[in-house]
């Protein structure tokens, strides 16, 4: 067990309640609001996927560290902040440490954020997409640490598949050899962030959020290190079919190699070039599929007991 009281972290109100009375909790990453979306549209997605996980049953718990402080739920005035500041780190399993050594201020990846919900024994995460492996791994290797994450820490992550900027075929392969249960919902394939279909099978699909939760359960129980990674599709409505959006994808990473962009600077390069490229299509998109995932990972957190983590 890790001694809470060695680290600097600080509950919400809203998250200390839900403890004390044993609520469902959904955990929310920050590096959405700080890299993923520009403002103001990142603040009010962070607080609509805040509501629609309340709306749904379950206290959300958005992460960030603050001055060298891990914040388990953010409140309005912090999120505003967060939301409209500048230059703020991007946080990942290997740096989230030395933020804190520091007194340092920076956003939670998909990664640090299951760290920091692990902490605080939520076993459900909502985001968007996760990482992965980046196009063109034979001249720079770029792999998310997220992956890995995955592979070691007990938490559900929903997300509406890997970003469509990854190598697919690649990322799931990487998930499968490190043992990570990649699992579909509502259909067979894997979906595409902002496209239902990847055209690659899903590994596993279960449909009913109890069974989900039962299976994060389980894999404890065998003695099993790591999480799920469970992929919903975008809705219908908001989707952007593949064949549209692949020009575009492939615009945006010449774009990215022109400029010599790389490392932690790529991902979001990306999904602000295919936001200019697309006249902001893309971002309604990723929205309507954080606000999808952030309604069924309520429902997943409902069925988990709260001894999950
Ligand atoms: N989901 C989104 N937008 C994002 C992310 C997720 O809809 O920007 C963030 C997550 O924090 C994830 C990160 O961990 O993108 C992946 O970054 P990288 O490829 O550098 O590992």
């Amino acid at each position: 067990m890790t001694d809470l009281s060695a680290l600097p972290l600080v509950f919400s109100d809203e998250v200390s309640r839900a403890r004390t009375e044993g609520a469902a909790l959904v955990a929310l990453e920050s590096t959405i609001i700080t890299h993923g979306m520009p403002y103001p549209q990142n603040l009010e997605t962070a607080r609509a996927v805040e509501q629609a996980v309340r709306d749904n049953g379950a206290v959300p718990a958005t992460m960030a560290v603050l001055d060298g402080q891990i914040h388990i739920g953010l409140n309005d005035d912090t999120l505003e902040q967060l939301a409209q500041a500048r230059n703020v780190a991007k946080l990942s399993r290997a740096d989230l440490a030395a933020c804190l050594a520091t007194g340092g201020t920076g956003a939670t990846t998909v990664a640090a954020t299951m760290i920091c919900a692990r902490l605080a024994g939520i076993g459900v995460f909502a985001t968007g997409g996760v990482g992965g492996v980046h196009p063109g791994l034979a001249e720079h290797y770029d792999i998310s640490a997220d992956l890995q994450e995955l592979a070691q820490t007990p938490v559900t992550v929903v997300c509406a598949g890997a970003k469509a900027i990854l190598d697919l075929p690649k990322t799931f392969e990487v998930l499968e050899t490190l043992g990570v249960p990649v699992i579909t919902v509502g259909q067979d394939t894997l979906p595409a962030f902002w496209s239902r279909n990847s055209g690659l099978p899903a590994p596993l699909r279960m449909d009913d959020p109890a069974q989900i939760a039962r299976a994060q359960v389980l894999r404890g129980a065998l003695g099993l290190p790591g999480g799920q990674l469970v992929t919903q599709p975008i809705p219908e409505t908001a989707e952007i079919a593949a064949e549209v959006l692949a020009p575009v994808i492939a615009q945006a990473q010449s774009d990215a190699r022109t400029h010599n962009i790389s490392a932690k600077g790529l991902t979001p390069y990306l999904l602000q070039r295919i936001y200019e490229l697309t006249d902001g299509a893309s971002l309604t998109a990723n929205i309507a599929l954080v606000l999808n995932n952030a309604r069924l990972a309520a429902r997943i957190a409902r069925e988990m007991p709260a001894s999950a983590t």
